[in-house]
């Protein structure tokens, strides 16, 4: 009966009553679950030029949550990470009335003590990036080679911190900064340890065909240690380019959102608020690049 309302079911907002909000974002909501863990939900909302769109992006939240799993898995010998389960039946009885809601897209997550800076790494010039070296040759205080253009690969994987300004942007910071931030030790360690994440799981997108340009990783510290939190390696959280379309010397297309962009350029928004909403075939397409994005890095189907 419902496949098919299940399939174009879209949550574009989370309402748990009786649960407390730790903390909302653009696209995803945090709840307090007891004292020690976290409810990580990942909505189908979607940003486009900063905003959060007036329509939901069919299986997006389904997606970076299976995916940040895959992520998980792939990279645990390498590095701890927060998730606890996202087996619903597994998380606590008081959230089993949501099952629904939460099936597929959430994940149970052990509450960390955030460091409060975003470890970046860059393995091609694009973005922020590609604007700092435009202008001075280097990024976050990183000399790099002349004569790259938009978009090249880099010698090597660089890593980039910010932290978030008061405006709510990202603020590249240079790796001096961050030590003056978070102390020697912690900030070399987590240099070290972002860009061999981003390494390994760059070097297995490329077999794949996804170039991940760059991503941000956010840390923690829990009675375990240092822990991986967050989404991890997502298209909201990393620039992932179609290997086959690469062509350096400009901008990507963005291998998720491109319809979305190209539609709102044609549209001629103005890029204030209210944000538009989408029509249907747009936010269709889209949903189908985020599930292709899923099944050509993991080489499985969506689970149902
Ligand atoms: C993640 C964020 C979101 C808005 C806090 N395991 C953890 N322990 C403590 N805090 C966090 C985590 Cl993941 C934490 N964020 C980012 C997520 C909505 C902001 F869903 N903020």
């Amino acid at each position: 009966m419902k496949d098919s309302a299940q399939i174009s079911d879209v949550l574009l907002r989370t309402d748990f009553s009786g649960l407390e909000l730790y903390a909302s974002g653009k696209v995803r909501d945090l709840y307090q679950v007891g004292s020690e863990h976290l409810l990580f939900i990942a909505t189908d909302r979607l940003s486009a030029f900063d905003y959060v769109l007036a329509t939901g992006i069919p299986q997006k939240g389904r997606v970076l949550t299976q995916l940040s799993l895959f992520w998980f898995e792939f990279l645990k010998r390498i590095v701890p990470n927060h998730l606890v389960t996202a087996d619903v039946r597994k998380y606590p009885p008081e959230l089993q009335k949501y099952a629904a809601q939460l099936h597929g897209r959430s994940m149970l997550v052990v509450r960390a003590d955030m460091i409060g800076i975003e470890c970046v790494v860059r393995g091609y010039l694009s973005g922020s990036g590609w604007k700092e070296y435009k202008a001075g040759g280097s990024v976050c205080g990183i000399k790099l080679p002349a004569g790259l253009r938009e978009s090249d690969k880099l010698p090597e994987p660089i890593f980039t911190p910010a932290v978030k300004a008061s405006s709510g942007h990202d603020e590249n910071i240079s790796f001096d900064r961050m030590v003056t931030l978070a102390g020697r030790e912690l900030s070399q360690q987590l240099r070290e340890l972002s860009v061999k994440v981003y390494q390994t799981a760059a070097d297995y997108a490329e077999t794949r065909g996804i170039i991940i340009a760059d991503t941000k990783f956010e840390f923690g510290h829990t009675a375990a240690g240092l822990v991986l939190a967050d989404e991890v390696l997502t298209p909201d959280s990393s620039r992932f380019w179609p290997k086959d379309k690469y062509q350096p010397g400009g901008p990507q297309d963005s291998y998720d959102k491109q319809y979305v962009r190209d539609y709102l350029e044609a549209i001629k928004w103005n890029k204030q608020p209210p944000a538009p909403a989408l029509p249907p075939e747009v936010a269709a397409r889209t949903s189908e690049k985020y599930v292709e994005a899923y099944t050509q890095l993991t080489g499985h189907p969506l689970p149902a």
